[in-house]
């Protein structure tokens, strides 16, 4: 294990009473960083830009950025100030504000499919309200969704293969109910064929089709061409909603996310990260007619205590000011290339879409979860700790994706590169 120059005894202490006090001694199981083996996590201190620092004093160029919401790097004065002012008139209300209409009118003008937004404070509330409305909308009960697909830690959603794809699925976690996954429908992400015999079978009852147009969640999976089209017409033949979870790619491969850049309707669209800025903000919309059921116009029920929270509002219309400045999606692009071209090896396949990149130690193709499954995650593991003790602090997980951000220096990315080039593992 590489050393870290300024030891981890600090971040070992805190592990070791954050476990005694939080199970697994973190608030998310991932931030445990057990993927790539190590006993304990890197507590943080801080973060500036592209750089993160831990509580020992070591420093990392950071190619997690909390997982995706600060495309502006961390603590951008921009958002900072924004956010500072913000709560110099109070932190919360409980009533709306004039910050929720600007961000809604923001995000409506940005997404193509989004006619009507309702903020949350999470991921998971996105996607568990859209396919709530979904079935609302429809009067039908079934989900279809991806294997490897993850859209937070809804019950419903929570869902593995049963005996066969075809077949219905199980809980993928204890403390789900199977009669809450019965009705949740599993193919492989990009296999086109077995989701229309899904459609074909189920299709008088299915409410929605939700999927990661680009998938991140078992590493970075581009849609195949034809795939979200395809989706699209499985849609528009059964009546079910297309609920796209653009909460990673929202705002992050395209100012319209990857909608625009696919050029794919769908009905419902889930946000997060990004839209809040780095504070807890997430939001899903649609058509207007889909949204005007929603509570208190309509009759489905949606609340949240924090839902629209100023402080996050300021943050996320802050960070989209950002990203409409001329060169921004050049920038992140250009980054994002310069990493692909770098990463790619012998045994290393690397699959991107704009700001956002995964480099499987696999042969490849990778695309679908059972490709990405054949990763070898011991060397993957290897090349975290042999990375981290070079000063770059990569995705504990080779499921996830690095995420490029305006903040990058080319230095940050040759100095990443260049840790890269003398792995040998
Ligand atoms: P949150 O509830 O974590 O805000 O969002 C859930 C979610 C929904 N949809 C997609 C496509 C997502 O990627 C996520 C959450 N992403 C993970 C990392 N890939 C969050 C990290 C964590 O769980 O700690």
């Amino acid at each position: 294990m590489a050393l870290l120059s300024h030891g981890e005894a600090i971040s070992a202490r805190l592990a070791e009473e954050a476990a005694r006090l939080i199970p697994g001694g973190v608030s998310s199981p991932v931030r445990a960083m057990r993927s790539v083996g190590r006993e304990h996590p890197l507590f943080v201190a801080s973060g500036e830009g592209g750089v993160l620092e831990d509580v020992d004093g070591n420093r990392y160029v950071d190619w997690v950025l909390s997982w995706g919401p600060l495309i502006a790097g961390h603590a951008h004065p921009a958002v900072i100030d924004a956010v500072e002012r913000t709560a110099r008139d109070g932190t919360t209300f409980g009533a709306p504000t004039e910050l929720e209409v600007r961000l809604a009118r923001e995000v409506c003008s940005a997404v193509p499919s989004v006619e009507m937004v309702r903020f949350v404070s999470s991921g998971t509330e996105a996607t568990m309200s859209a396919v709530r409305l979904a079935r609302a909308a429809t009067g039908r009960s079934k989900v279809l969704k991806f294997v490897g697909g993850y859209h937070g830690h809804v019950d419903a959603l929570l869902a593995q293969a049963g005996s066969g794809l075809a077949t219905l699925s199980i809980p993928a976690s204890p403390g789900v109910p199977a009669a809450v996954t019965v009705d949740t429908l599993l193919c492989e992400y990009n296999d086109l064929d077995g989701a229309r015999r899904l459609a074909e079978m189920h299709g008088d009852d299915l409410a929605c089709v939700i999927v990661e147009p680009v998938a991140g969640n078992m590493g970075v999976v581009p849609a195949q061409p034809g795939f979200l089209e395809g989706l699209r017409t499985i849609c528009n033949g059964t009546g079910a909603l297309l609920v796209l979870d653009e909460v990673i790619t929202g705002f992050r491969v395209s100012y319209g996310g990857a909608q625009e850049r696919l050029a794919v309707r769908a009905d419902l669209t889930c946000l997060g990260k990004i839209v809040g800025g780095g504070l807890p903000a997430a939001a899903f919309g649609g058509r207007a007619e889909v949204m005007e059921l929603l509570a208190p116009q309509g009759s489905v029920y949606q609340a949240g205590t924090l839902s629209g929270n100023p402080l996050a509002m300021a943050a996320g219309l802050a960070t989209l000011e950002l990203l409409r400045e001329p060169g921004a999606y050049e920038r992140l692009e250009q980054v994002g290339a310069a990493l692909e071209r770098g990463l790619a090896a012998p045994g290393v396949t690397v699959n991107r879409v704009g700001a956002m990149l995964t480099a499987f130690f696999a042969d490849g193709p990778v695309r679908s979860f059972a490709d990405a499954a054949k990763s070898d995650v011991a060397r993957y593991a290897a090349f975290h700790a042999h990375m981290l003790g070079r000063g770059i602090y990569l995705a504990p997980s080779q499921f996830e994706a690095m995420m490029p951000s305006l903040a990058h220096t080319d230095e940050q990315v040759e100095q990443t590169l260049a840790a890269a080039r003398e792995f040998e593992g």
